[in-house]
């Protein structure tokens, strides 16, 4: 089936936040925001701002009716800031305008004078001063303290991997309109409406249920919707009560890169202990999670990071630990993969550094201990179903992997100033929100009389296609016709109390809510017919539209079917409520069950390296991914292309530069360069596996939204490969991204 969306996109009709005419007297709100990024506030004058013709309110933290507070999930961010600021970009006005452009003029008559404070950047400085968002936590299995001496190889070292910017293409923003008896609809690009309209409440000090959000969809999320859409909505509510006018806040590309957080940069200490042949028999780790100003998401991908940390391998004994540590950026927030990717990639440093040491291939590490059924995760589930295996033998045979081993020795032979390097990188990825309780979703199904279908669920569209796959869901309980289904947008009044759409778990959840809702209806359609035609219940069947007795094909459609049940006052509407089974964890023993199943997948990447530049390309991304039953191959093969690709992006070219003073100086598209058409693999190759799928998958196709991205790691390691091929002087570093510069410097290192 074709994404619903696909018509309304490419014909430019496709409603986003922007899109939503505006009513008559709508103003437009502008963050005025801190100019360093720690230190007290002294004076501020907004005198001149104030008379500029078009403003209509200033708005501070005093004006705030309810609490000045939006963390998501310790109560420690201010809305607007009233003491102390805390990060460069911070908000601490509101300029309410009858235009965007007055409100940016008037933001550069503001003037601020602050008292400045010391500036934290780096998450190891913030540990040692112990600036920590919440204590450390710690995974165990086995006992590597007792192990180390088992091992006939230990290496230790330290791997870096630095924020990404999420250029969701939609910025942030929303748009709140005044309704009746002090309540309000928000319009907000947000990836958790509950999250909006929860803190929107806290703010103006009102009930939830005087809130609406409504999303219609985004122009992606990536995870910086999560949490992070929220203050903007919360600021167009908050001028909208104040002023009872309709108040939209919609972010200029700077406004929006300067303000919001970013994917967690990490500085990871690991030690790895291998026996004679390879296997690996301990391993520690500790991350230093630079968490930025506040908590928001950090403790819950601090926990991924740990979830993750040894990948795709059984490693019987093992201790990591992970510290929050805060700093004066931004508060770093969700970022697809939600902090797995950091904790993946020092696994597979501390791989490619044993490798290295031994003079082996990587591989031969990597494949010696894969993940079995079995086998304990240092969080105590056992892994069951495991696909990894299946998909690494498929990537070596389906690709060659031998072949192209042979093509890069040779092409390395040949050729001087270009080098060519290959990795392996296989990807488990835990699919359910680790925090247990947030594994939950509903669906309101309404079957109108003409036969028609509308169908709500808490998933949000952000171009992922979660839409398409819940017309999917709906279609194939009813057998009917796609198009008989309409999609309403994600609405707090229909559906409620919802989890954001995220953790790759949203058509899962919803889905299987929808499932449940549909199924209520179907069984209350085939009483009606069975009813009426004189037929018993258990021969009764809906297909294509048609009741069948047995599989004999009755006089009543679809049409006639619901008609009937109408006029029995039967009710046509039902709402699905789901809850994900099995899932459990104890924070206080780090141990339990917590994610409903896995994701796997092998990766063969095969970069050239220009060894006059530092330039690279990368020359093929080859894939066996385990998709379970895809219950639509278009929409999620387009979900790995864009993951691994931005995983690439991540590891390779994107480089967040804060200086010393906590500025952002990647603040532009100009300095913050992305994968564009050239940077994308030339071959990407994508192989399903070939698998029953999970029955806790929806329909057992696999939750499919992050996963892929790790596959992105595996160009760090080939283009490595390729920079030793070239400088047999090159010293072994792990410091992502690694950009055409630290190539360059990699390719003249000397001994
Ligand atoms: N968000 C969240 C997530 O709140 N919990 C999670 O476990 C998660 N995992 C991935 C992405 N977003
Ligand atoms: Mo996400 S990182 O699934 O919002």
């Amino acid at each position: 089936m074709k994404n619903i969306d696909s018509r309304g996109h490419v014909r430019g009709e496709s409603i986003y936040l922007d899109d939503i005419p505006e009513l008559r007297g709508t103003l437009h709100g502008v963050a005025f925001d801190s100019t360093c990024a720690h230190g007290i506030i002294k004076n501020i004058d907004y005198s001149k701002a104030e008379k500029l013709a078009g403003v209509i309110k200033i708005i501070t933290s005093k004006d705030i009716p309810g609490q000045n507070q939006i963390g998501g999930i310790f109560p420690d961010e201010e809305l607007l800031a009233e003491n102390e600021i805390h990060f460069w970009g911070q908000p601490i006005l509101l300029i309410i305008a009858e235009s965007q452009k007055i409100a940016f003029k008037a933001r550069k008559l503001i003037s601020i004078t602050v008292d400045e404070l010391p500036v934290i950047v780096d998450a190891r400085e913030a540990k040692a001063q112990n600036k920590l968002v919440m204590p450390p936590r710690t995974f165990k299995l086995g006992e590597p303290k007792n192990k180390w001496k088992d091992c006939e190889f230990i290496f230790e070292g330290i791997a870096n991997s630095n924020g990404q910017e999420h250029l969701y293409i939609e910025t942030q923003g929303a748009y709140a309109v005044p309704m009746e008896n002090d309540s309000i609809r928000l319009y907000s690009s947000t990836q958790g409406p509950t999250a909006v309209q929860r803190i929107t409440a806290q703010v103006l000090g009102i009930p939830m249920h005087k809130i609406e959000v409504d999303v219609t969809r985004l122009g992606g999320g990536f995870g910086g919707k999560e949490d992070q859409a929220t203050t903007w909505a919360v600021m167009a509510a908050l001028g909208a009560t104040l002023l009872n006018r309709p108040v939209k806040v919609s972010l200029h590309r700077m406004d929006d890169m300067r303000m919001t957080g970013k994917r967690h940069p990490y500085s990871s200490d690991y030690k790895i202990g291998l026996s004679k042949d390879l296997k690996i028999l301990a391993y520690e780790a500790t991350f230093y999670q630079n968490a930025g100003a506040a908590a928001d998401l950090s403790p819950a991908i601090m926990e991924r990071t740990l979830f993750h940390a040894t990948n795709s391998y059984f490693v019987p004994n093992v201790e990591v630990t992970a510290y929050s540590c805060k700093t004066n950026l931004p508060p770093n927030t969700a970022f697809r993969g939600f902090g797995g990717p950091q904790g993946m990639y020092v696994i597979e440093a501390a791989i490619a550094h044993a490798a290295h040491e031994l003079k082996i291939s990587p591989r031969e590490i990597q494949e010696k201990n894969l993940l079995q059924n079995g086998n304990e995760f240092p969080y105590g589930q056992i892994a069951d179903q495991v696909e990894i295996g299946n998909t690494w033998k498929d990537a070596k045979s389906k690709f060659e992997l031998e072949k192209l081993e042979k093509e890069v020795a040779i092409f390395n032979k040949e050729n001087k100033h270009f080098k060519k390097g290959i990795s392996l990188m296989p990807i488990s990825f835990g699919i359910s929100f680790t925090k247990t309780v947030m594994n939950h979703a509903r669906a309101l199904v309404h079957i109108y009389q003409d036969g028609s279908i509308g169908v709500s669920t808490g998933a949000v569209e952000m171009g992922q296609g979660v839409n398409t796959k819940m017309v999917q869901v709906a279609a194939s309980v009813f057998s009917v016709n796609a198009n008989k289904i309409k999609l309403e947008t994600t609405n707090t009044t229909r559906v409620a109390n919802t989890s954001p759409s995220a953790a790759s778990a949203t058509a899962d959840l919803n889905g299987k809510a929808l499932e449940i809702a549909c199924n209520a209806l179907v069984k209350r359609l085939i009483e009606t017919a069975s009813k009426h035609l004189g037929i018993a219940i258990s021969d009764v069947k809906i297909q294509d539209e048609f009741v069948y007795n047995k599989n004999i094909k009755t006089e009543w459609d679809w049409k006639k079917l619901i008609e009937t049940a109408f006029l029995d006052r039967v009710c046509l509407s039902e709402n699905g409520h789901y809850a994900t089974p099995i899932i459990h964890y104890n924070k206080e023993i780090e141990k339990g069950h917590p994610f409903a199943y896995h994701v796997y997948g092998t990766a063969i990447t095969v970069v050239t390296v220009d060894c006059i530049r530092g330039r690279y390309e990368i020359d093929a991304l080859k894939i066996v991914h385990d998709f379970g039953k895809s219950m639509n191959t278009i929409i999620d093969r387009g979900q790995v292309e864009g993951a691994a690709v931005q995983g690439i992006g991540w590891m390779t070219m994107e480089e967040i530069i804060y200086n010393a003073k906590g500025k952002l100086i990647s603040n532009a598209l100009s300095t913050y360069k992305i994968p564009d058409i050239y940077s994308v693999p030339k071959e990407l190759l994508i192989e399903q596996l070939e698998t029953q799928g999970h029955e806790l998958a929806i329909l057992k196709s696999k939750a499919v939204g992050e996963p892929p991205l790790m596959y992105g790691i595996g160009a760090y390691f080939a283009i490595q490969n390729a920079v030793k091929a070239f400088n047999p002087n090159y010293k072994l570093k792990f410091d992502a991204p690694f950009t055409p510069e630290k190539v360059l410097m990699g390719l003249y290192e000397k001994e």
